[in-house]
């Protein structure tokens, strides 16, 4: 594929966690920064130490910046915890793995929040830091936080997923702050300039429907071309929180097509990639009256991640 077919499309991706970053980070070694831009959900983000944490943004900057941990896909890599370790001596609770350098970001973001920026220009001050010339913007500027009502209680997201262990079992998800949350003067332009909409591999409950539930924002997304990739590959075989999460909140196994399905019952998608492992799912897909391309979409590595990319904009490039 000619990579001057697309690359003068406008394009915006919508991601959340590991594998949205991952996904951002194939699609920036294709696409220039004028012409692709990362909207993310600032739900995971949380109070910790007294500090204001965004981890779907922290992991989105650090991967694109190509310092993230290679290992977990988030925090940095290189790392040393020798504060945690003081901080759990001193009897600080200690549950949620603040890596030293990792902690300049999050007292910088405390500090310049303090001094009234914005999450947006806080966000793009890291991005220029660490060197990352694409734009990565917060959903919204306003607190808006998922919180994971369970059957042993109501809780932060991170508080479930990361202290918890994503154990408790889930009844629903609600959001602190949806009442005044609204998507930035950014993300509105983006979405109303965007020539096609990447919705990435992430958790369609906490990393993607946040983003979607804005005000407006569903609006703006129906009028473009959408392409979605499954975060699920070879659904018998996840164990992670996704396929829980699925299972808990719609009595649904994860796969690839029951994916597909839940944002087509939002008319959301034009087109969804799946892995060669799913191959089997692409009739179930087809039959949704959705282009479907089945390729290797594992994001292990920023080689792998490029070649994914390759593929999504070769095939996306014909639903614009
Ligand atoms: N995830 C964990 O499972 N354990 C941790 O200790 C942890 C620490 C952490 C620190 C900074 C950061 O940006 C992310 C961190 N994460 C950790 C990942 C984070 O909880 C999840 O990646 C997202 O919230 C899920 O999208």
């Amino acid at each position: 594929m000619n990579t001057n077919d697309f690359s003068n499309l406008r394009v915006v991706a919508l991601a959340g966690g590991v594998g949205g970053s991952r996904m951002a980070n194939g699609l920036a070694q294709i696409l220039d920064p004028e012409h692709f831009s990362i909207i993310v959900n600032t739900g995971d983000d949380f109070d910790y130490w007294g500090l204001s944490i965004s981890p779907d943004l922290d992991t989105v900057m650090y991967t694109l910046a190509g310092i993230s941990n290679p290992q977990t896909g988030w925090g940095l890599q290189d790392e040393g915890h020798r504060c945690l370790e003081q901080m759990r001596l001193l009897g600080h609770p200690h549950w949620f793995g603040l890596g030293d350098r990792d902690l300049a970001i999050h007292l910088s973001r405390t500090l310049w929040l303090r001094d009234g920026n914005s999450l947006t220009e806080v966000t793009k001050r890291i991005c220029s830091s660490l060197g990352v010339r694409h734009s990565i913007l917060p959903m919204c500027d306003e607190p808006y936080r998922t919180i994971a009502i369970t059957k042993s209680g109501e809780m932060d997201f991170q508080t479930y997923f990361v202290k918890e262990k994503w154990q408790p079992e889930l009844i629903g998800l609600r959001w602190e702050g949806a009442t005044h949350a609204k998507m930035t003067s950014q993300v509105n332009r983006l979405l109303s300039e965007a020539d096609l909409i990447i919705i990435c591999p992430s958790n369609p409950f906490v990393s993607i429907d946040p983003i979607l539930n804005l005000p407006g924002v569903l609006d703006l997304v129906y009028s473009k071309p959408v392409v979605g990739i499954s975060p699920i590959i070879g659904g018998k075989a996840i164990k992670g929180p996704a396929a829980k999460m699925f299972k808990e909140l719609l009595d649904q196994e994860a796969s690839a097509s029951n994916i597909a399905a839940y944002y087509h019952k939002k008319s959301l998608l034009n087109g969804f990639v799946i892995d060669t492992q799913d191959q089997n799912l692409q009739a179930d897909i087809l039959a949704m009256d959705l282009e479907v391309l089945v390729t290797n979409t594992m994001l292990t590595d920023p080689l792998l991640q490029k070649e994914v990319a390759m593929c999504l904009m070769g095939f996306a490039y014909h639903l614009v």
